[in-house]
């Protein structure tokens, strides 16, 4: 950094540039302060952090088309780009106000009461239900104004030494704590001796407690342990516990996307900003509009009833053609169909609208729940509670239908209502109100763009189309004639199905392209249609190289 006491750039005086760094650090540190403890808050009491509170808030009132071309733009990382995105926004407005603040300090309280204002308005309404939700926002403006009053104060006694030469750009307005501190300028000029030493003591004083508040804040939830934390939940078994999968399930072909997917690995899609870490001793779940009974159950009286498995294997409807937003798991719950029937359901309720705990809405036709498969209100997935990511400690599963339509996290309330009286948070946003799972099918083996040996060579992938089964794959080698593949076994018809073929080619570039057709004797179309509003076709096809 060059020295500003002996240089002057344009015509900002030396002494006023130093006024504006040393206000930006103010400003920036009375940020960091209320960020930090507010964080720390959220983390104690286990409530929404204000930042994401207000990420989601502005995610909820962008234009939906410029959500997804931003999606489309940024991937997985759109989430950590918006929560950036938010705190560059305050540190850049408090760096602002920060200056302005060490003449008038009512300009930054103004700032830090704007923040707050905003703060309790996006967290508010987001956890209604929940009383601690306000309190991370007022400690964190307490701790903020905290900070103010102590970094403007020894800020002033850094600046001090040459400050009382008189007045200066926005008037020279001084205020009355100026007039109380005593003067006493330095000796050894205005960027050393006490006072300067004492501005960064404090500044380094916020800055570290602010710092470790915000660590530890966010720390905090992800450590558990507690009655109520995933790792202290011990789910009962199934009262008909389905026989262990059939090993031909798996091919055991190298490279080929295993049958059941390892919790860890499966896809996570959702518009949360972090992944909401719900405590099953407070989680209930509410069921009521058209019904007769409404009725609220929670955890224990859930993990009472009888639970069934099910192996079913969900998908996005995003997923596009040899995508991978596909997983199968064993899931764990008690049947939907139960749970409506307790409720009793009155005629005309089409929709069955669950709402998580972070207020997504889902819609599900009724009658589908309803017509015999193994829809479930999960708590287990391959053998373990819920993954918080994958929506601990309940949500929904319901074969066939793509997740937006179907699969609710962190299910809170289902509502029995009619798709004409209400829409879920995708379909007002243009996607569809009725959405199968249409029939896919990929080539995993060889990989895209691979090198194999000349001769004999292997070609294999996965198919599916729940809740019809897949009758048959087929696959063609650069463009000849289709040839049937062999398919692996499955426990039912809500799995996808491992397949496998083989093939002779010489040296050089091949293409394979593969479909599959459903036990309707639906063969996929070859047409290319793209996920919106419901759902990718086409053909999945693959370049290789032999050698
Ligand atoms: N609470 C909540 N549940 C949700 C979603 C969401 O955004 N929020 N997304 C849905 C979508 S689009 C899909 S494809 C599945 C994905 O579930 P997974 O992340 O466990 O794979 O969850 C569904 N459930
Ligand atoms: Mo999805």
């Amino acid at each position: 950094m060059t020295d500003v006491t002996t240089e002057t750039r344009g015509n900002t005086p030396p002494r006023d540039r130093r006024r504006v760094v040393v206000g930006s650090v103010v400003g920036l540190l009375t940020v960091g302060a209320s960020l930090g403890t507010a964080e720390l808050a959220a983390g104690l009491l286990r409530t929404v952090s204000p930042v994401i509170a207000v990420g989601d808030t502005v995610v909820d009132i962008t234009p939906p088309s410029l959500v997804e071309a931003a999606i489309d733009l940024l991937g997985r990382a759109d989430k950590v780009v918006l929560v950036a995105g938010i705190i560059a926004v305050l540190l850049g407005v408090g760096a602002v106000l920060g200056t302005a603040s060490l003449r008038r300090p009512v300009v930054g309280y103004t700032g830090l009461a704007v923040f707050t204002a905003v703060g309790l308005a996006a967290v508010l309404p987001h956890r209604s239900d929940d009383p601690g939700a306000p309190v991370p926002v007022l400690v964190g403006a307490v701790a903020g104004a905290l900070a103010l009053a102590l970094l403007v104060r020894s800020a002033r006694g850094t600046l001090r030494p040459e400050a009382d030469s008189g007045p200066q750009g926005m008037g020279g307005s001084r205020t009355p704590a100026d007039a109380e501190e005593a003067p006493a300028p330095p000796a050894a000029g205005p960027d050393r001796g006490p006072g300067r030493r004492g501005f960064v003591l404090t500044a380094a004083g916020v800055l570290a407690v602010s710092g470790t508040a915000g660590v530890l804040g966010r720390l905090l939830p992800t450590l558990g342990g507690g009655a109520g934390s995933r790792s202290a939940l011990a789910l009962p078994p199934a009262a008909n516990p389905l026989p262990p999968l059939p090993a031909a399930t798996e091919l055991g072909v190298p490279g080929l996307t295993p049958f059941t997917t390892p919790n860890r690995e499966f896809y996570r899609i959702d518009t949360a900003l972090t992944v909401p870490r719900l405590d099953s001793t407070r989680w209930t779940l509410r069921v009521h509009g058209m019904v007769d009974r409404p009725f609220e159950i929670d955890m224990d009286e859930l993990l009472a009833e009888e639970l069934v498995e099910a192996d079913i294997t969900m998908t996005c409807v995003s997923n596009q053609v040899g995508g991978d937003l596909a997983g199968n798991s064993r899931w764990l719950g008690f049947p939907l169909a139960d749970l409506l029937r307790r409720a009793g359901v009155q005629s005309g309720a089409d929709q069955i609208l669950s709402t998580s705990d972070d207020g997504w809405t889902c819609g599900t036709p009724t009658e589908v729940v309803m017509d015999g498969r193994d829809a479930l209100l999960a708590v287990g997935m391959n053998g373990e509670p819920l993954p918080h990511a994958h929506g601990y400690p309940a949500r929904m599963v319901v074969p066939g239908l793509y997740g937006f339509v179907s699969a609710t996290k962190w299910v809170t309330d289902i509502k029995l209502t009619r798709f004409a009286d209400e829409q879920a948070y995708w379909a007002q946003r243009g996607w569809a109100v009725r959405a199968p799972i249409k029939t896919m099918s990929r080539v995993d083996v060889p990989a895209p763009l691979s090198r194999v040996d000349a001769g004999e060579v292997v070609l294999a992938g996965v198919a599916w189309a729940q809740h019809r089964g897949v009758d048959a794959v087929e696959v063609r080698v650069d463009g000849g004639e289709w040839q049937r593949a062999e398919l692996a076994a499955v426990p039912g018809i809500d799995t996808w199905v491992q397949w496998v073929a083989e093939t002779t080619v010489e040296p050089g570039q091949h293409s394979v392209e593969v479909r599959a057709t459903d036990a309707t004797g639906a063969t996929q179309p070859a047409e290319r249609v793209d996920p919106v509003p419901d759902g990718a076709t086409g053909w999945h096809s693959i370049r290789f190289t032999a050698e």
